[in-house]
């Protein structure tokens, strides 16, 4: 199977996960990326069974739109059962690294309103540890030289990703050679430089099932 028949997969495992639990009044959480695309397309076909959908990103909310499914501001939403996105890396745990596509901060707020996060992933993506994908950083542009020095004195080297702005108007610094090992400690350290506004690991708040993709099927985990 191609990588990207194997997202295309997990994406239709969500969907037959959470199409039984949808109620008429059901706001979904929906992420960013290739992935998630590929949900959101699933997702389409059940749009008069749900009220309508949250988005990670400006890019998502355009994607649902284009299906004919309402997208709400999340401040308007009290409640919401599942959140579905893709991730860069995960470890066995299901914390991850995420941000890739520069939407992390959305991506972290939505996962932390909804219930059940539900990852999905092909198991490219499966590591023993974090961090051989560079742990991207969302920061406030006047910060971008102090953040890349706090970043240096925990052992990482900061890349500034030139040209990306993101839908909050920052900038992202990704950082290499991170030591993860304690991916909880380090996602407090990185969240404590003032600066910062949030980074790409996903540790104190792990997705709550993961749908991994492989050549035998996808997989489900726990
Ligand atoms: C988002 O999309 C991200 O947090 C992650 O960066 C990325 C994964 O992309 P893809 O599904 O295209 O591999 O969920």
């Amino acid at each position: 199977m191609t990588q990207d028949e194997l997202k295309q997969a997990v994406a239709k495992a969500a969907m037959d996960y959470i199409a039984p639990k949808l109620e008429r009044s059901s706001i979904v959480g929906v992420g960013t990326g290739s992935t998630a695309n590929f949900f959101i397309d699933f997702l389409a076909q059940y749009k008069d069974e749900f009220d309508g959908a949250v988005a990670s990103s400006e890019a998502t909310a355009e994607r649902l739109k284009k299906h004919g499914i309402e997208v709400y501001d999340l401040n308007s939403v009290s409640e919401m059962e599942f959140y579905v996105d893709g991730a860069d890396e995960t470890n066995a745990n299901l914390e991850l690294i995420k941000g890739g596509g520069a939407a992390l901060t959305r991506e972290k707020i939505v996962a932390a309103v909804a219930k059940t996060f539900i990852c999905i992933a092909d198991d490219s993506k499966m590591v023993s540890i974090l961090g051989d994908f560079p742990l991207p950083v969302e920061v406030i542009p006047m910060a971008r030289s102090h953040v890349g020095r706090e970043i240096v004195k925990l052992g990482g080297d900061p890349v500034y990703r030139d040209g990306v702005t993101t839908d909050n108007g920052n900038i992202i610094i990704d950082v290499h050679n991170l030591d993860i090992s304690r991916p909880i400690q380090m996602e407090e350290k990185l969240n404590n430089i003032v600066g910062v506004v949030t980074n790409g690991l996903f540790a104190r708040r792990p997705a709550d099932l993961l749908l991994l993709g492989t050549s035998e099927g996808v997989k489900s985990i726990p």
